[in-house]
């Protein structure tokens, strides 16, 4: 405002009119100018005021810095595409220049129990396309979508489920809108999410629709999601940051620890290498390598490690063991991505055999009265617990693919076995045939009760896939057809107890049969995994050999690499 201008004054409110001398002297500035145009009261209230908050800032603003640096690492990154990822799919045709570039087909399903699988997949495809088209995932009861990530996630998770289905049309519906609406300028929520869900779910699944398919544009979205993934791995540890916001492009670990998960950091390694693989482009693949050679770098208890590591060091904390939540999918990478580096790097198979014998000499026990092994958990040193999450059923399929690399290894097949029946009576004991998410074993002979104790909070059944998983490798490892039989038993328990008018839901109760009480809640791990392996389980052969193509921790088919 020039010093000419006429003020305007506010009479509704005259607490003080300058003089037309002391408006002269006002300055230009706005904020001088409100300032010098008051009351020399009103000047002093404001000098106190003013003075009052800039010291409260400056305190408050040192105390968080304070906390957060010690409970929290935050890093925060400008997004800069690299030259080579401008247009990967050019890399990829001129690195596949002699090669003949083609997708895997699939036949339609060959017999009643593949046809079952078939309908449920299209039953959950359409009520998620009816009621949430286009969100993370379904809530079956309430007929809504639920936000997770704002990636459409059921059909990023699901889509390569369709096209082994050889669901031709909704799969023409999943890729559509994977290549005109999956946009991570628009969709995204602005939040953190865990980095880990995003890497296995959304990348592992464009990856491997991609390697089906041979379709670029599946490769095109894996870089654009794969470029912001890898600013997680930008610490000092090497290890990746827990949580990532995509948006805004800014990595920290959880609120309320610096430490982070041990399965979360083991368990991204698989699809950022195959990221590399699949552009010729070496970062994703060296910032799997630097955090698994971190994690192998680490002090271990017969190959076994805590469910807790460093942010800053990388070395492991606490002293929590198990291959249930929080540490199961570090176990399966291992062996995994020995395999995908075509059974060249040793420390991947050393690391995970040793894991293993750590098992039978800590956590592998019997309880009575049936003979029922299991794998229990350490929560402090010798301290012994008999509990075992439903998630521990994956061991059992990952000792038998371990297996089948080492066949003189007759030990792993024979733990395999055990555990699977384990498994499988999980779900037997229960009158819906659906497993609890955690379960007991009785380890006191002198007792009268039963083997598989269930406690009230954990009666609940989340859709999960570990139990069908193990039945795929199980069968097709040793053509013994019960682990078919039990699968289709487990399969209908499903449809019985699960099953809605739209979808499927999760369940509170496998106790009761009257009143399993949905929790409104379609995973969709559910059509990525759960049914995919049932799919894969009924198939006479198998379509994925265990020579070339390894499934990522959500079931995801990636290829071996043998170069
Ligand atoms: C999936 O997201 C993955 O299988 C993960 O490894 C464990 N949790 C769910 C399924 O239970």
């Amino acid at each position: 405002m020039k010093k000419d201008t006429p003020f305007i004054i506010d009479f509704n409110n005259p607490v003080w009119l300058p003089t037309v001398d002391e408006l002269k002297h006002c300055t230009a500035l706005p904020l001088l100018e409100f300032f010098c145009c008051r009351s020399p009261r009103q000047q002093r209230t404001w000098i106190v005021s003013l003075s009052f908050l800039s010291i409260l800032s400056l305190l408050v603003y040192i105390g968080y810095s304070k906390h957060s640096s010690k409970f929290t690492q935050h890093i925060s990154f400008e997004y800069h595409p690299s030259e080579n990822n401008k247009e990967p799919w050019q890399q990829k045709q001129r690195r596949h220049e002699n090669q003949r570039i083609e997708g895997k087909v699939f036949a339609l399903p060959t017999n009643e129990r593949q046809i079952a699988v078939r309908d449920a997949m299209r039953h959950a495809w359409k009520a998620y396309r009816t009621y949430a088209w286009g969100f993370d995932e379904l809530e079956p009861i309430s007929k809504r979508p639920s936000v997770w990530f704002g990636l459409g996630l059921t059909i990023v998770d699901a889509i390569d489920t369709l096209y082994i289905m050889n669901m031709t049309q909704e799969y023409n519906q999943a890729r559509e809108w994977i290549e005109n609406y999956f946009n991570m300028d628009v969709n995204l929520v602005d939040k953190f999410n865990s980095h880990f869900e995003i890497t296995i779910r959304i990348l592992g699944g464009l990856l491997s629709i991609y390697h089906l398919t041979m379709d670029d544009v599946f490769m095109k979205r894996a870089v654009e999601l794969g470029d912001r993934l890898l600013l997680s791995f930008n610490t000092s540890s090497g290890l990746p940051l827990a949580e990532i916001n995509l948006k805004r492009k800014i990595a920290h670990t959880y609120g309320w620890t610096s430490d982070l998960t041990t399965a979360e950091v083991g368990t991204v390694q698989l699809e950022m290498r195959d990221l590399s693989r699949i552009t010729g482009d070496n970062k994703y693949e060296n910032a799997a390598d630097r955090s698994a050679a971190v994690l192998h770098d680490q002090a271990k208890n017969d190959g076994l490690v805590p469910i807790f590591v460093s942010s800053i060091t990388g070395q492991f904390s606490g002293e929590i063991i198990s291959l249930g939540a929080r540490g199961d999918s570090y176990y399966e990478y291992l062996l995994k991505q020995w395999l995908q580096t075509g059974r060249k790097r040793p420390n991947f198979w050393n690391d995970w055999i040793e894991s293993i014998d750590g098992v039978r000499k800590h956590l592998w026990r019997v309880a009575y009265s049936e003979n029922f092994y299991f794998v229990g958990e350490l929560l402090g040193i010798s301290v012994f617990s008999p509990k075992m999450d439903h998630l521990v059923c994956f061991l059992a399929g990952n000792m038998a693919l371990g297996w089948h690399f080492r066949r003189d290894l007759t030990y792993l097949l024979d733990m395999a076995k055990n555990l699977t029946a384990t498994c499988y009576e999980m779900y037997a004991q229960q009158p819906t045939g659906l497993s609890p998410e955690i379960v007991y074993f009785n380890l006191d002979a002198e007792s009268n009760k039963s083997a598989i104790l269930v406690e009230d909070n954990d009666v609940h059944n989340l859709l999960r896939p570990e139990l069908v998983e193990s039945l795929y490798y199980m069968y097709h490892l040793t053509g013994d057809k019960i682990y078919q039989d039990w699968g289709w038993q487990i399969f209908q328990s499903f449809e019985k107890y699960t099953r809605q008018n739209d979808g499927y839901s999760s369940i509170n109760d496998v106790r009761h049969v009257d009143d399993v009480q949905p929790r409104d809640k379609m995973e969709s791990y559910f059509l990525a995994e759960t049914l995919k392996y049932f799919y894969l389980l009924f198939h006479p052969t198998n379509l994925f050999p265990f020579h070339q193509w390894i499934f990522n921790t959500e079931a995801h088919p990636l290829p071996i690499y043998t170069n």
